[in-house]
């Protein structure tokens, strides 16, 4: 932390960017920072490639992201943010990082660490946002509204809303912080988790399809591109989907399988945490989290269906015994 610090402190003009197809915690961080070092009098250049989600569009600075790097002399520094692999914030912004000599890092996911001057890398912190508050608090930057603001979406959002296993204390002690600075709870969860109503519809699609199989251990669904299109959604409409469906009592293991527009069909799989589904992804070519993965299936949906409820089943029973 403490390099990352002064890597940023003796760069005027600092280069910020997080990974593409931004989340809350990417977008919060991206922005969170960008606050933090304008209220220190630096210049910040935001960047993100890919859409922002619409409901982070209310956040302080949003209208600051760009999806255009800086001229190749501008940054002093840059730092990644919420991965630590530069090609992840996409192939121009990878090339461009390779070039830099100044970049620091700071994430919370595992993995090999080989790229970047300065690196903080925690996986036993809850978001990056969350890391970015402990650096703040660290170095005696002062914490606007604004910054606190950001930074409690990408907490917020990283934590499943302060349920996951990595709601630990001193994820709730910055939390804590970030409200005493201006981050307001309430009307912060209005923007992230509006309804929208068209993914109310969705759902609904969702639900009446699930099957509960394995004795209500195993909850599967799966949504068409037909069903998705005659809804006006996305795939982004889907994302807390199969969270909804591993919430329903007795389920260990949730699937919710997507049919994608070039063929082929995408698979989210979530655990309550016996189950290690990142290893049934990865069996199948996939990859992610014990307890959220996923992976890419070439078959067709009702194909794609069967064969996951089948490995998915067994997981069950070897978990069982
Ligand atoms: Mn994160």
């Amino acid at each position: 932390m403490k390099d990352v610090i002064a890597m940023l402190e003796d760069a005027a003009r600092v280069l910020v960017l997080a990974h593409r197809d931004p989340d809350g915690d990417a977008l919060g961080a991206t922005l969170g920072l960008g606050h933090l070092l304008a209220a220190r009098g630096q210049e910040v250049w935001l960047y993100s490639a890919g859409p922002v989600p619409p409901e982070y569009g209310f956040l302080p600075g949003r209208e600051r992201l760009r999806d255009q790097l800086p001229p190749r002399q501008w940054p002093q520094a840059a730092v990644l943010l919420d991965c630590h692999q530069p090609e992840r914030a996409g192939a121009e912004a990878g090339r461009f990082l390779a070039r830099l000599e100044q970049v620091a890092v700071v994430d919370h996911h595992q993995g090999q660490t080989d790229f970047g001057r300065a690196v903080w890398v925690d996986p036993s912190c809850a978001a990056t946002s969350q890391m970015l508050a402990e650096l703040a608090r660290a170095a005696g930057w002062p914490l606007t509204a604004e910054a606190a603001t950001c930074l409690f979406v990408g907490l917020q959002t990283d934590t499943g809303s302060f349920r996951y296993s990595n709601a630990t204390p001193q994820a709730f002690r910055v939390a804590a912080e970030l409200v005493e600075a201006g981050a307001d709870p309430w009307a912060i969860s209005q923007e992230v988790y509006a309804t929208r109503p068209r993914r109310l519809r969705l759902l609904g699609r969702v639900l009446e399809d699930t099957e509960l199989m394995a004795g209500g251990r195993l909850a599967l669904a799966a949504v068409s591109l037909a069903q998705l299109q005659a809804l006006g959604c996305d795939s982004r409409d889907l994302e807390d989907a199969v969270e909804t469906l591993r919430g329903i009592p007795g389920v260990e293991v949730a699937a919710l399988l997507r049919e994608l527009p070039g063929g082929g069909v995408k698979a989210s799989l979530r655990s309550r945490g016996r189950v290690d589904v990142a290893a049934v992804a990865l069996a199948l070519g996939g990859g992610g989290h014990k307890s959220a993965a996923g992976m890419r299936l070439d078959m067709d949906l009702t194909t794609a269906r069967r064969h996951l409820a089948e490995r998915l089943r067994q997981a069950l029973d070897k978990e069982a015994a």
